[in-house]
């Protein structure tokens, strides 16, 4: 196991100014991970800076607060002060996926620093100088939390909370089927560190505004159920947005709700996107459906049960084409089922 996280080690030691990264519209995990890192390479005199492609959503801004960690912010610009020349290292969590990180390709030409990617997603490019990958983590936090053990960090209640918000929010609080052994023996180890958990719940899932649940609305008003109720479809559309006062951010969990119903398999949701912008799409499913296989057809990505893509072009063009895809892809997988059962 050791073999797994020193040379990763070795080279986060060697650095002296970290650029920490993670995807666009980051969610619980990158933020987590993200916060748990810069204060782990604080505690070894290792300056850090975060860097986020979307602002910070308002509900996991206190890990940043609480802990005194700035963040650059380059969704509208990438700000004048930032040069990547001052550092020597970047470290990206939670995606090794240059679609993920958009407009940062093209800075890093003639940049010589090392980069490093610590993630658990099965979708990666090869680009950087050092992984630390582990696709049956739970979360890209689990994979930190292994790492700062390695490297005698300890999980003091600030560096508890992040990890703990990393693993709790991609297993949307231990439920989905990504939650393994290892998660709970270490949700245990950071609640004795001494996590607040309830106060955590409370900020995850009891702290949304008023308008999340207007789109919430407009989202379940959308839905079309296909396939004999096994193929949920939700989409929003600009004017969801503007009628509901709610954000492109605030549509996190959604796509979660029509899974409640017993006989879908697979959800999707599809949000338009401003002008010009690439149409994006959520891919969840129950057990049988690879979405992440699926979304890799499109460019995109992610985990088998949880992936997303963004394919350009118009709405209702886009829409039809993922949903008759994912249809053919169901009815494929119907007929192999059918033949497994014939022959046994
Ligand atoms: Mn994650």
């Amino acid at each position: 196991m050791t073999d797994l996280y020193q040379p990763f080690l070795d080279r986060l030691c060697a650095a002296r100014r970290v650029l920490i990264t993670t995807h666009v519209r980051p969610d619980g995990d990158a933020l987590g991970t993200t916060a748990a890192m810069a204060m782990a390479l604080r505690r070894k005199s290792i300056e850090a800076e975060v860097l986020l492609f979307s602002r910070l959503p308002g509900k996991y801004a206190f890990i940043f607060q609480e802990n005194h960690i700035a963040h650059h912010d380059v969704e509208s610009a990438w700000p004048a002060h930032l040069s990547l020349e001052k550092f020597d290292t970047l470290l990206v969590v939670d995606t090794g996926t240059w679609s993920q990180l958009p407009g940062l390709r093209p800075r890093l030409d003639g940049w010589t620093g090392q980069r490093l990617v610590l993630d658990h997603h099965l979708t990666q490019e090869n680009w950087a100088d050092c992984k630390l990958i582990d696709t049956q983590a739970a979360a890209a936090g689990e994979i930190a939390a292994d790492l700062l053990e390695h490297w005698q960090v300890p999980f003091d209640p600030p560096v508890a909370t992040a990890l703990f918000l990393a693993i709790a929010s991609d297993t949307g609080w231990f439920q989905f089927s990504n939650t393994r052994p290892r998660t709970l023996r270490l949700a245990a180890d950071l609640m004795e560190a001494g996590v607040d958990t309830d106060r955590i719940y409370r900020l995850l899932y009891q702290n949304e505004r008023i308008q999340r649940l207007a789109l919430q609305t407009r989202a379940q008003q959308s839905l079309q159920l296909l396939h004999d109720n096994r193929l949920a479809v939700m989409r929003l559309r600009r004017n969801d947005f503007e009628q509901a006062g709610a954000s492109v951010l605030e549509t996190e969990n959604l796509i979660n709700i029509p899974l409640q119903v017993q006989s879908v398999e697979v959800s999707i949701l599809m949000v338009e996107s401003p002008d010009g912008q690439p149409v994006r799409v959520s891919l969840r499913s129950k057990e049988s459906v690879d979405v992440a296989k699926f979304a890799e057809q499109f460019g995109g990505g992610g985990h088998a049960r949880a992936a997303g893509l963004r394919l350009p072009g118009d709405f209702q063009l886009v829409c039809d084409r993922i949903v008759n895809a994912m249809l053919d892809l169901m009815k494929r997988e119907d007929l192999k089922r059918e033949d497994v059962k014939r022959e046994t």
